[in-house]
């Protein structure tokens, strides 16, 4: 035993020296994507760029980032499509109390694979997708810092998600000897650790490997806002879109690293007898600790980027600067740095000490200041502004009135009592679904429409964007509004069937707000249906867009880098039809 335990530990030390020294021969690893711009113009002459090679291969091996944002994207719209199915077969099996449409262990594969792929797989990537396309952009650089570890980054995904919804695909193959996970996102121990199904375990390593890549995305952000930004862009002038992603960075690089230490823990209690998490010998409670240290953080995340985008992109449309804009900068570092002191508000109800929760509440409640600061902006920013209601501007304003409802409520969760009494009901997943779809998806879209001209060259269908918007506003409103009040008459949460007794809540109120909740749901799949359509015939078809300016931002002096280099592209690309001489692409490098 201990010779072959000394024997391993030789050949690791051999194989770790062996890689150094790999690593040390490889020259140029800090090395860079030959200049950007192929990313497509030049498509309508005729002029393809020859420094990438054509089709599959390219997409395999680009190393440019402009190319992984799309493939984050087109990654993000698959999970968000996967996640969407699910949990519209579970909405369908609540529309009645009883148990009659999916079996209900089915039921709770779908509820866990749907919290995890939204989280990991959706929105994480789609937010990537921007930062990878628009970071470079904006603060004038070539690519990314690491633009091979950028690739490595995301191609560690595809395996994540294989992983991650292994279980579905095995238990039909195996006769049900893996199945889906049955955790719920949290993973709760000791539920977790002592399911005995190795559908589980895949799942925890896909969920390992998402946080490898979110933290070597993380690290190359931070270094390329860093040290990559053209001489012009300054800390005073970087653009409100990358400070976000900046601190959205920093609290990954905290946050990652310790929710893949703490799955690293369960796998060995699972299959090594360690007993971090048992009920015997350590502590469930330990589990919560670890995970929600992480998943408090998690949540700002995701919501501190389509903040930034709507911080970005709404006094476009509003026709004057964003109001305040140091102190949107400030309130986001402060979001940051607090989002790490509240994560005991998730455990007010497991017993720990009263004196804990106290304190707890009070951070949640102070974070509650930087973020009514953000809204307060934002209004301003509109207030006596000339506002244009394009697609764009209607998802940011959507996103602050849906912003508003799921902060408030927030608030009241985060007061001990109100929190003892509403915990674990539908009114905490009508809240953070206020805040996943209707404020995190809603900047998203706002994005998406912003910018498409500059990543497609073409134009989207207006009126279909706005089907789309009025279509998911009323469906997230009618969804989650209807879980709100579903938690106040006391339904609990991740249950398949319900049932009550009637001196509490009348039976039919239940099942009505439930059946509100699924049309809410299949109304929002429809507007979503809508929106893939546009992009999809959009990107093929849609009109060109010759102009450098076209959503006049000139006027209001607010043409940005991105847009800078757009025109630059366009132009060149007259100039190409023209057979004139192409200049070489700079990347928007100078200033508006
Ligand atoms: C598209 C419309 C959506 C609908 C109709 C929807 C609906 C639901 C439902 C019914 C549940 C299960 C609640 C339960 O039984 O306890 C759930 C859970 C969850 N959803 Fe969504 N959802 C949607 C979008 C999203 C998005 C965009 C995200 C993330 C970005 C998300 C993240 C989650 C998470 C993390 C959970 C698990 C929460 C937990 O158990 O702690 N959802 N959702
Ligand atoms: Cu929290």
């Amino acid at each position: 035993m201990a010779t072959g335990q000394l024997a391993l530990t030789v050949l690791m030390g051999v194989f770790l020296i062996a890689v150094a020294a790999w690593l040390s021969r490889v020259e140029d690893w800090r090395s860079y994507a030959p200049l950007s711009g192929g990313g497509g113009y030049g498509r309508e002459t005729g002029t393809a760029h020859e420094e990438k090679p054509a089709g599959l291969i390219r997409w395999l091996t680009t190393v440019d980032h402009k190319d992984i944002g799309i493939l984050y994207g087109l990654y993000g719209t698959i999970a968000f499509i996967w996640g969407g199915l699910a949990v519209l077969l579970m909405r369908v099996e609540l529309a009645s109390p009883a148990q009659d449409v999916i079996e209900m262990s089915f039921y709770n594969g779908l509820l866990t694979s749907h919290g995890i792929t939204m989280l990991f797989l959706f929105a994480t990537p789609i937010i990537a997708a921007f930062s990878n396309y628009f970071i470079p952009l904006l603060i004038g650089a070539d690519d990314m810092a690491f633009p091979r570890i950028n690739a490595i980054a995301f191609w560690l995904l595809p395996p994540a998600a294989v992983l991650i919804w292994a279980g579905f695909f095995l238990d039909p193959l195996t006769g049900g000897q893996i199945q889906a996970a049955q955790t719920s996102w949290t993973m709760y121990t000791p539920l977790s650790a002592e399911q005995a199904n190795p559908g589980v375990d895949l799942m925890l390593l896909g969920l390992h490997l998402s946080g490898v890549s979110a933290t070597m995305g993380a690290i190359n952000f931070i270094v390329t806002i860093f040290t990559e930004r053209n001489n012009k862009v300054n800390w005073a002038n970087l653009d409100i879109f990358s400070w976000t992603i900046l601190t959205q960075s920093g609290l990954i690089l905290f946050a990652f690293p310790l929710l893949g230490s703490a799955l690293i823990m369960l796998l060995l209690d699972r299959n090594f007898a360690t007993t971090f998490f048992t009920v015997g010998g350590g502590s469930p409670i330990l589990w919560q600790h670890l995970f929600w240290f992480f998943g408090h953080p998690e949540v700002y995340i995701l919501v501190l980027p389509p903040m930034g985008m709507v911080s970005y992109i709404l006094p476009k449309f509003a026709g004057r600067k964003l109001f305040g804009f140091k102190f949107v900068v400030y309130s986001t570092l402060a979001i940051g740095v607090l989002s790490f002191g509240v994560w005991a508000h998730h455990m007010f109800s497991t017993g720990i000490d009263p004196r804990l929760r106290a304190s707890f509440m009070a951070v949640s409640l102070a974070i509650a200041i930087p973020s009514a600061v953000k809204t307060f902006n934002w209004i301003t920013t509109l207030w006596n502004g000339k506002l244009r209601m394009t697609a764009p501007m209607l998802f940011c304003i959507g996103f602050i009135s849906n912003f508003i409802i799921g902060g408030v409520t927030g608030v009241f969760l985060a007061a001990v009592p109100v929190d003892l009494v509403l915990h674990d009901t539908y009114y905490v997943v009508g809240h953070f679904h206020y805040i996943v779809m209707g404020v995190i998806a809603f900047g998203v879209f706002a994005a998406v429409y912003y910018w498409f001209p500059i990543y497609t060259g073409r134009m989207y269908q207006r009126t279909l964007a706005k089907w789309h918007f009025w279509l998911v506003m009323v469906g997230t409103n009618l969804t989650f509004f209807g879980m709100l009040i579903l938690g106040y008459l006391g339904m609990p949460r991740r249950y398949a069937t319900y049932d009550f007794n009637p001196a509490i809540t009348p039976m039919q109120a239940i099942t009505a707000l439930h059946q509100l909740a699924t049309l809410g749901a299949f109304i929002l799949a429809i507007g979503m249906a809508i929106f893939v359509w546009n992009i999809v015939m959009s990107w093929i078809e849609g009109p060109i867009v010759e102009d450098g300016d076209p959503w006049s931002l000139k006027e209001t002096n607010q043409h940005g880098h991105e847009w800078h280099w757009h025109e630059n592209r366009v132009n060149r690309s007259i100039v190409a039809a023209d057979g004139g001489e192409e200049e070489v692409a700079t990347d928007g490098g100078e200033d508006e």
